[in-house]
Order: structure tokens, then C-alpha cells, then sequence
């Protein structure tokens, strides 16, 4: 077993284009995906999965935690950033230093140097879980990229444009890879399609995607 982040025992990571400020880096976190799900069990312990309830009263399939000085939330009154988590009352669990080397170090690949995080959101699929599609716009400056891993099972991700109406390019993700959202697309639309059953070494019958956020 090795840590060292350039040994890619399984082949090099390559890269493919999707779009102007988009960066996907093909199974760029395999080999430190051990790592990322240990530390992914860690949050969680201190901060628990949960389905967390739109504003229009639905609960949403994908389970979610969060970990940095600040969360996403959704509850009955709207989408926000806070620096607890709703559940326990408590500051969300930091960003495990795992995640903020990879967050930092994809997208310095994309060309961002110095990105540090300050919300890390995870998202947790099984069987019949989706995301439909959405902008993420909560946040204070969107200057800075999103930076999304993907662990276990695959998904159909669809990206969109500016406008809902535009139609998705579907992509699909796999484990260990890592795209970079930056430039116009850092706004466009996306979500992901219904998660199929499956099951994979690592993750068992789920999928896994860290987003990392500069939020506040
Ligand atoms: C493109 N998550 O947490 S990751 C989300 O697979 C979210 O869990 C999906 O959308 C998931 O908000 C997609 C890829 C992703 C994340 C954020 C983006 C793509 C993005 C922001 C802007 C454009
Ligand atoms: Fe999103």
C-alpha cells in the first residue's frame, strides 16, 4: 500500500475536455480513496448523514453532511451556509487535512493556486437517490471553482448551461474522479441522474461526492 499521491498504481489519470473553466482529471483520487473514506466516516461520526428537507416540503434523496467552518442546509425556510450543523447544534466537524491536500491540489492542476476551502458538503447516494438539476448559488464570491470528487459507484452527471431550458451533455462519473468547475460553468446548471444498484469494493452499495466550496 502507498501514499504517495503521483503513484497511480492503477494508470495515469488523464484529462478530458467538457467545457470552457471546466477541468475533469480522471481518476485523479483513486489512490488516496482509501484515505478519503476513512476520513469521510470521521465527519460523519461527529456529524451524521441525513436527508435534509427542501423549502417546498420534499426530503431529499441524497443523504448529505458537511464538514469546515461553514454548511450548506436546507430546512423549511430556505438554502443557507451556517457554521453548525441544525442536528446537534454543534460547529460542523474541520475539513480533514486529506481532503483539503486533494481540493488544493486539483485545482492548482486547473490552474487556481492557493484554493482553500471553507465548506466541504457530502453527499451520500444509494439505490434510486438522484439530484436534479440545480445552480449552485449560495455562495459569496464565485470567482473561486467547485471542486467535486466522485467514490464508488458510477453516476450519469448532467451539465447544463446558464438558462434550465439549456439541455444537459450527460458525462459519467466514476470513482476517483475529480472535476474542477470554474470560469462560466462555475454557474451553470447540473445534477445528477437516479443512482443504479450496484456494488463497489470501497463504498459498498453507495456513492460518495465531496464538493469543496469557497463559501463565506
Ligand atoms: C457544476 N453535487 O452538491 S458534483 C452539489 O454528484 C452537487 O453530488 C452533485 O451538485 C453530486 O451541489 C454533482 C459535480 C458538480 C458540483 C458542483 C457544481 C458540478 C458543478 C457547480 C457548478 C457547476
Ligand atoms: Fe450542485
Amino acid at each position: 500500500m502507498t501514499t504517495d499521491l503521483f503513484d497511480f498504481s492503477d494508470g495515469e489519470p488523464w484529462q478530458e475536455p467538457v467545457g470552457e473553466g471546466v477541468v475533469v482529471l480522471r481518476r485523479f483520487a483513486r489512490n488516496t480513496a482509501p484515505d478519503l473514506m476513512q476520513a469521510i466516516g470521521e465527519v460523519a461520526s461527529k456529524a451524521p448523514f441525513r436527508h435534509m428537507v427542501t423549502p417546498g416540503g420534499h426530503s431529499m434523496s441524497a443523504a448529505m453532511t458537511c464538514a469546515g467552518e461553514l454548511g450548506w442546509v436546507t430546512d423549511r425556510s430556505g438554502y443557507r451556509y451556517q457554521s453548525t450543523d441544525p442536528e446537534s447544534g454543534l460547529l460542523w466537524p474541520e475539513i480533514p487535512e486529506s481532503f483539503k491536500e486533494l481540493a488544493r491540489n486539483a485545482a492548482e492542476a486547473a490552474g487556481y493556486r492557493g484554493f482553500v476551502p471553507d465548506a466541504c458538503l457530502i453527499n451520500r447516494y444509494q439505490r434510486g437517490a438522484r439530484m436534479g438539476l440545480h445552480q449552485d448559488k449560495d455562495e459569496q464570491d464565485f470567482s473561486w471553482p467547485i471542486v467535486s470528487v466522485s467514490l464508488g459507484l458510477p453516476i450519469t452527471f448532467q451539465f447544463g448551461g446558464p438558462r434550465r431550458s439549456d439541455k444537459p451533455l450527460k458525462i459519467p462519473l466514476e470513482h476517483g474522479d475529480v472535476v474542477v468547475w470554474g470560469g462560466p460553468a462555475r454557474l451553470f446548471y447540473h445534477g445528477v441522474l437516479t443512482l443504479k444498484a450496484g456494488h463497489h469494493p470501497l463504498t459498498g452499495s453507495c456513492r460518495y461526492n465531496l464538493t469543496f466550496r469557497r463559501a463565506g
